[in-house]
């Protein structure tokens, strides 16, 4: 199962899209001459991907060079002489580093095969420089302030001691997870489907803790701060900082932590203490937590207004100067699915008839009810067995087996169904400067024979 095909259908469109629209559509870009694929088109397409493709009717013209990023290790903008691997102390040297200053990489998606995702395959996302470590973990602050009551200033030590600590796996997920399927390009780090992680984290309610500062009635939302300088080292300015509503940050399974799958968390996770705020965009669990500041208002710290973080209201032409005021925040994160196993580009042996298929699915604030594949670019569909999540906020394991009928060339799809019916969608849908909610069905090449 470990050799790689030489060429999907996508990283023929990568290398060369005006070749590979040839060599599919007879024809340049002539859009008017797209059909379905035949003839010559077919078997010259079977060659480039090495072998005969048993579906080839159904394939649906038009998608294929939308759909020529999926499943790559980052878009060809981004990475044009292919993906460089992160070189990081405690780290998988398998994540694809998008970005270096400040540092991103992502986790390729046969890489979230775990159950638990472990801290060396977890997603890493910096807005600024790394802080330093500090020496002594428990005497590190934590400032409540704003429209509280009583103003506190906690140690970590503190923290642990006076609450309930508790352990739930929550997914974190970037805002820009899904980035790199938007077309035209969006502006920002080029996430395929990476940018999340689902570990078991441990500390104690942000709830607990803002109703021992007791939160006023002015209280409108919330603005988070971390101890991370701004890349540019001037200390005026933050690196990020967002927040939330009130009525989200009191939700009962946001938590202020301070281990990540039993450990203590890492440097780069934040250590000694960051956030985890549940289902909603990764820059609202800052790292490094230093202050809370509850506030009468809607936040303005670093990463928040224009188009940070924001989808568009009513929908934009794509590529379009933007209207701001036009947009508000990304909230919930969408419905997704990935296939963890078997690895995009897998090579099976001839005569294999049957693959059994490993995945994961997650909805930012709700649940998954469904998740469907498909063998034969969409036009029929099966259910995956989906696991029920061990506590909110978790991810959804799925498996299934899919019988292919022939050796050959298959792509395997997923989309997933959240709990309000929602599904993921072909192609990334409601297009934004910036590039949030991309969340187009992942579709993994896999030969036979
Ligand atoms: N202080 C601080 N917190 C931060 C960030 C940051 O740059 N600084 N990045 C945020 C973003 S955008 C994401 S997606 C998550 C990523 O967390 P991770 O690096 O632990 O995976 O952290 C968030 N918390
Ligand atoms: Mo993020």
């Amino acid at each position: 199962m470990s050799d790689k095909i030489e060429r999907s259908i996508e990283e023929l469109y990568r290398d060369d899209p005006e070749r590979a629209d040839a060599v599919v559509f007879g024809r340049r870009t002539d859009l008017s001459r797209r059909g379905f694929l035949g003839g010559a088109g077919l078997a010259t397409m079977g060659v480039a991907v090495g072998g005969a493709i048993p579906f080839a009717e159904n394939m649906p013209a038009g998608m294929i060079p939308a759909a020529h990023a999926q499943g790559q290790p980052a878009a060809p903008a981004a990475q044009p002489k292919g993906p460089v691997y992160l070189n990081f102390p405690g780290k998988s040297d398998k994540l694809v580093v998008i970005g270096e200053r400040p540092l991103v990489a992502e986790t390729p998606e046969h890489l979230l095969d775990d159950d638990t995702t472990p801290i060396d395959k977890f997603y890493i996302r910096n807005n600024g420089q790394i802080p330093e470590q500090t020496k002594d973990a428990d005497a590190w602050k934590i400032t409540v302030d704003g429209e509280v009551n009583k103003k506190l200033e906690l140690t970590l030590g503190e923290l642990k001691s006076k609450f309930k600590p508790v352990t739930r796996r929550m997914v974190l997920e970037c805002g820009g997870n899904g980035r790199s399927f938007f077309t035209p390009q969006a502006r920002g780090n080029q996430w395929t489907n990476g940018g999340a992680g689902c570990a078991e984290w441990t500390g104690v309610r942000v709830a607990d803790v803002l109703k021992a500062a007791g939160v006023k009635s002015s209280a409108v939302f919330s603005g988070h701060y971390g101890a991370d300088p701004h890349l540019s080292g001037d200390a005026s300015k933050q690196a990020l900082s967002r927040g939330v509503p009130i009525k989200k940050l009191m939700d009962e399974n946001n938590l202020i932590v301070w281990q990540m799958n039993g450990q203590p968390l890492p440097l780069i996770h934040g250590f000694p203490v960051r956030l985890v705020i549940a289902g909603w965009p990764g820059s609202t669990s800052s790292k490094w937590l230093n202050r809370i500041w509850v506030r009468d208002k809607v936040h303005d710290g670093q990463g928040m207004g224009g188009t940070s973080y924001r989808v568009a209201v009513k929908p934009m032409v794509p590529g379009d100067k933007p209207d701001m005021a036009n947009f508000k925040d990304l909230e919930s994160m969408p419905v997704r699915s990935i296939i963890t196993n078997p690895m995009n580009g897998t090579k099976l042996a001839a005569g294999t008839r049957e693959v059994k298929l490993r995945g994961a699915s997650w909805a930012g604030d709700h649940t998954v009810k469904q998740v469907d594949l498909s063998i034969d670019f969409g036009a029929t569909w099966r259910s995956a067995k989906v696991e029920k999540a061990k506590n909110k906020y978790d991810w959804q394991r799925w498996t299934a087996t899919v019988k292919l009928p022939t050796d050959g060339y298959y792509e395997i799809w997923t989309r997933g169904t959240d709990s309000r019916g929602v599904m993921q969608p072909h192609l990334a849908g409601f297009w934004n400067p910036q590039g949030y909610g991309g969340n187009p069905m992942h579709r993994i090449a896999v030969l036979v024979g």
